[in-house]
């Protein structure tokens, strides 16, 4: 009882919901500075990126490691971790693993990520989103089933044989993925759990538990970008597998040592140089610009 009244609501949220919203966690002056780097990147870099076929109606979609270019990115991860330390360093000092970064909403159907992000447990892997625009149910915001987190999962041995029966579970398997998800959608239904849509202005910071079910309303509002920052975060060296491992126990996952990149006073992210769009085609910060 005493080390519950000590928690913070924003860590009891977490605990009990499976998500919690942290309001005014970045600067204002630090949401200002990302927002005119990142207007400095399009402005470098739409030529070559309309020549790919890389944006959606004119705005960037999930960018991988968009924070490799657009450096300040590196300190809302700072400013992030600070805010939400009591949750995000409760496995071990959380590290950046790898991040997303939209302008257009990602509209994804309910899902949770721990298939793709599968350390062989309880390892403390979290999603952190921060806003860098005001986000609201006309553009794009993210939607979380509360307490789903505390759902059984599905028989997963049934999915796989049903999907995969040669027992060969590629490390993405669209098809297994929805399918996994939707049981999920459905057990959460019948149970009542509500839907909530996380409307939060610039600056606010929302952190989930892998196992929550979350998804992106339908960007509806157009000539309104919602500009978000995901940050996939987890404890120094802990190894990250996907979906050949989440769909068969019996593989080992083996311990890995990392190259990270220390920023701030204190903190530590994956080292690397390349930001990938949309999953079509990558650059190295050497062709993008550094911001
Ligand atoms: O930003 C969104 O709409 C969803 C992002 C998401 O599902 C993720 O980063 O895991
Ligand atoms: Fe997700």
């Amino acid at each position: 009882m005493l080390v519950n009244s000590a928690r913070s609501s924003y860590a009891e949220e977490f605990l009990e919901r499976g998500y919690c919203i942290i309001r005014g966690a970045i600067s204002e002056a630090l949401v200002a500075q990302v927002n005119s780097q990142i207007d400095a990147f399009r402005q470098r870099n739409d030529d070559l990126l309309n020549r790919h076929s890389l944006l959606v109606e004119g705005m960037l979609q999930r960018v991988v490691n968009l924070h490799f270019s657009v450096t300040s990115l590196q300190k809302v991860f700072c400013q992030a971790m600070a805010a939400g330390a009591e949750v995000v360093d409760s496995y071990g000092r959380a590290t950046l693993y790898t991040s997303l970064f939209f302008e257009l909403g990602s509209q994804q159907p309910l899902h949770r990520d721990t298939p793709y992000f599968y350390s062989g447990g309880d390892g403390g892997y979290m999603g952190v989103w921060v806003a860098l625009d005001n986000v609201d149910e006309n553009n794009g915001a993210l939607m979380v089933v509360e307490g789903s987190h505390k759902l059984p999962e599905p028989d997963l041995i049934a999915l796989r044989e049903q999907f995969h029966p040669s027992g060969n579970v590629p490390a993405s398997s669209p098809e297994l993925f929805d399918a996994y998800n939707l049981l999920l959608a459905d057990a959460a239904n019948m149970k009542g759990l509500p839907i909530k849509s996380c409307c939060v202005q610039r600056g606010d910071m929302i952190i989930w538990n892998p196992a929550t079910l979350h998804g992106g309303l339908s960007h509806i509002d157009k000539s309104r970008t919602r500009r978000s920052f995901v940050m996939h975060i987890t404890p120094k060296n802990m190894p990250m597998q996907h979906m050949d491992y989440f769909f068969d126990r019996s593989k080992i996952i083996k311990p890995i040592e990392k190259n990270y990149l220390p920023i701030g006073s204190d903190r530590l992210i994956s080292a690397g140089d390349q930001i990938d769009f949309r999953h079509v085609k990558s650059f190295s910060c050497k062709d993008l610009g550094v911001f």
